[in-house]
């Protein structure tokens, strides 16, 4: 609408110009036509009339000279007659005669000899006024002064300009009103049909029409055609493909692969995916509403899923403008730029939010399942807090599935612990796999919670639980043998309890790869530049969260800079540090530390050229990511206890070069997937500085060995196969 617009606004300026223009120089015509038609009668009176009065003014005999302009005024109607002597005063004229007041016209007819004129305005009207020199034997002895009414003139230039404004307009609103049909409904609406089409035919609607309504676009239309059936071919192949590959298992997984997989095992169950955290988040910056991904693990791991499987996402709408982007049922559908799944958004109070996602979810059972060495705080008002949005989620889901019959639900994450229990005991039809990001700590530790057993049992009703690792499977089976009556199955992992089994599994999450965005061939510097990094590039992107170990990879660093003076100016630690939970105390209280540690190693080692450790307390987009793994000659992850760690695993993805160092700590997960990398133990800064030293020192052919490796493993596992794992493993059960 606002194009369209512009555009008749713009041609409504153009005609305006033009029209404008051509009435102008009508008017300016039409002027000087009367105008000079006025002087030359004006011309003409006066000399016949100076020829009546001229004997009889030049013997005196006034009386004789004023009876002449009486009978002449009347006669042409003429708006007044005047005679002047030589020294310009009046002795004959009618009354009111309008004339300038210095009588300069007169005085300057009289001086030069020769006749001349001027408009004269008054209140009454505009008045031509033309005087001519009266003489005697060739001698200037007076003027005669002859006016006429030319009010007349001002009159028609007005008529004049009404006319060609009345004409404008309608010309404009004729002008208007095309230009308004032809772009809405001609234009407009072909181009629309044919966007929509598009679209359509890139989310793989096969048979839509890319035919425009109007003629006018029609070779258009037809390479759009031709380039949408070989879309649709391609397309087409690569479904081919996947369902061949399908059962060969050396080839790598993709997401046509995983569409293809859901298609073969689920014949059409949709899928239910459900967590706190939401793929997208609308926030106001300047009045305009925002699209953000937060940063974080879950989002990561899900989207590619849900992208390639299409489905219901059902998450909490924390986002500033969220009611705004979702209709009334909280519902929209994402990515927005390439809608391909529903999202729903969940409303939750402020008061339950701090309770069930600050209290209990954060301060509670994040530290108490990462060993980091952070006391849990137990509320008994964040519990109830965490119990009724548990409740609330568990109810959304039934009601979007209650026409669906053996839905596919998957739960994710520790912030929903109670609701596998409680979808199964109204849909006990739904196949339902809970998956726990986070580690699961040991018995003895997780039972220091006092609602552990509500939270087993609530994790108890799903089908399926799923952990990163072996060891997390293994915590969870002995947690639940020491606090839920229950009958454990070590032979096949499993949990029988009140007549419903409980599988556990490890499913070692990852990441797309390959996926739709690889990075460039050639990374740009410019950030290094902007950033003035010169030399070796160690990097860490992280949440600003305790358990990522920050202050602990600084110490490493410290370590090194402080035993191999060589790296002193030549070696920068940029840490991405992503703000996250700022709401909860301890983890604002941990990013000052983040920001005080590297304040003093900066303070003890840096100089005016070079800053050691350059910390970015702010999200960068995946791409901006991609390009920083690229440049890096380390990547150092240094988690005291991590689920998995998918950076590690974007690192490895990212480098198409094969070279690059990957320092992990051996308490994050991912470190028993990627066999390439150096691991050390992050609460020894000797080991963390030995193992930079080992990495930045490290030979290319190496560094290709160990990169090939760690590649190749996350391209065998990527997401696509963990999630095919999961559905497989879930669907399969009984
Ligand atoms: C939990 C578990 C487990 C980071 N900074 C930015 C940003 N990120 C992205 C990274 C990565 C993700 O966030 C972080 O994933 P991690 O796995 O490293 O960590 P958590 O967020 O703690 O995730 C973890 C994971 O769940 C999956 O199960 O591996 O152990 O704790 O993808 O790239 N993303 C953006 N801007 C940033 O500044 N956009």
């Amino acid at each position: 609408m606002k194009q369209v617009l512009q555009i008749a606004g713009s041609a409504v300026l153009v005609v305006i110009l033009i029209a404008g223009y051509f009435a102008m120089s009508q008017a300016n015509q039409a002027k000087l036509e009367l105008t000079s038609r006025m002087q030359s009668r004006s011309q003409v009176l006066a000399d016949s009339l100076a020829e009546s009065i001229e004997p009889s003014y030049n013997t005196r005999a006034t009386s004789t000279v004023q009876r002449i302009i009486d009978r002449f005024v009347s006669s042409e109607r003429l708006a007044g007659i005047s005679v002047f002597n030589s020294s310009g005063v009046l002795v004959a004229g009618s009354l009111d005669m309008p004339i300038t007041k210095d009588g300069k016209l007169v005085a300057t007819a009289m001086d030069s000899d020769e006749a001349g004129g001027e408009f004269i305005r008054r209140n009454d009207g505009t008045y031509y006024v033309h005087v001519i020199p009266l003489h005697e034997d060739e001698r200037v002895v007076g003027a005669l002064a002859v006016a006429q009414n030319a009010t007349y003139i001002d009159e028609n230039i007005r008529l004049i300009w009404k006319d060609n404004i009345i004409r404008l307009l309608f010309l404009l609103l004729i002008f208007s009103a095309a230009i308004f049909v032809l772009v809405r409904w001609v234009f407009s609406q072909a181009i629309s049909k044919m966007v929509e089409s598009l679209k359509a035919v890139r989310k793989g609607d096969s048979e839509v029409d890319t035919a425009p309504s109007s003629s006018f676009f029609e070779p258009l239309a037809g390479e759009i055609s031709k380039v949408t059936t070989s879309l649709r071919q391609a397309r087409r192949v690569a479904s081919e493909e996947a369902r061949m590959r399908l059962e060969k298992l050396d080839s790598p997984w993709t997401a046509e692969r995983l569409k293809e997989f859901i298609k073969a095992h689920l014949k059409d169950r949709p899928i239910f995916i459900l967590s706190n955290g939401e793929p997208y988040v609308n926030t106001k910056v300047r009045g305009e509403v925002k699209w953000t991904t937060p940063a974080g693990g879950v989002i990561t791991a899900m989207e590619p899923v849900m992208e390639a499987c299409g489905g219901m996402w059902i998450a909490h709408g924390s986002g500033a403008a969220d009611r705004e982007t979702a209709g009334a049922d909280g519902k929209l559908s994402v990515p927005p730029e390439e809608p391909k799944y529903t999202l729903k958004r969940v409303w939750v109070s402020p008061k339950d939010a701090k309770g069930y996602y600050n209290g209990f979810s954060n301060e509670a059972l994040w530290p108490l399942c990462h060993m980091a060495h952070v006391r849990p705080q137990f509320r008994k008002e964040d519990w109830l807090a965490y119990r009724k949005v548990n409740g609330l989620f568990a109810k959304t889901l039934l009601e979007e599935i209650r026409h669906v019959e053996h839905p596919i639900v998957l739960v994710q994450d520790y912030h929903l612990a109670l609701v596998p229990a409680l979808i199964k005991k109204s849909r006990p039809d739904a196949q339902v796999a809970m998956f726990w990001h986070i580690p699961w700590p040991s018995a003895t530790q997780f039972n220091i919670c006092p609602w552990r057993k509500e939270i087993l049992e609530g994790m108890l009703g799903a089908d399926l639980m799923g952990f990163h690792t072996q060891q997390n499977c293994n915590n969870f089976m002995d947690t639940v043998a020491s606090e839920v009556e229950s009958r454990i199955d070590y032979e096949h992992f499993s949990i029988f309890r009140e007549a419903h089994r409980t599988f556990v599994k490890p499913f070692p999450i990852s990441i797309a790869y390959p996926g739709n965005a690889e990075p460039s061939e050639t990374p740009d510097r410019n950030i290094l530049v902007k950033l003035k990094i010169r030399g070796n590039l160690i990097l860490g992107v992280d949440r600003l969260d305790y358990i990522k170990g920050i202050p602990e990879r600084f110490k490493g660093f410290e370590f090194l800079l402080d035993g191999h003076a060589e790296y002193r100016g030549t070696t920068t630690l940029l840490q991405i540090g992503s703000p996250t939970r700022e709401s909860v105390g301890m983890f604002r209280e941990y990013a000052q530390r983040v920001v005080a540690e590297s304040e003093r190693i900066n303070e003890k080692f840096g100089t005016k050229d070079w800053k050691p450790i350059i910390l970015e307390r702010r999200s960068y987009s995946h791409a901006e990511l991609r390009n920083l793994y690229q440049l890096a000659d380390v990547c150092l992850v240094t988690s005291l206890h991590d689920g998995m760690n998918l950076v590690a695993k974007e690192f490895a993805a990212a480098r198409r070069d094969e070279s690059g160092v990957l320092v992990i700590s051996q308490f994050a997960g991912a470190s028993r997937d990627l066999k390439g990398a150096l691991v050390v133990n992050p609460y020894s800064a000797e080991e963390t500085s030995a193992a930079l030293h080992t990495a930045l020192s490290m030979p290319k052919t190496e560094q290709h060995r160990r990169m090939k490796t760690m590649r190749a493993s996350v391209r065998e596992y990527n997401i696509y196969r963990w999630s095919a794992e999961l559905i497989k493993a879930l669907s399969q059960l009984e």
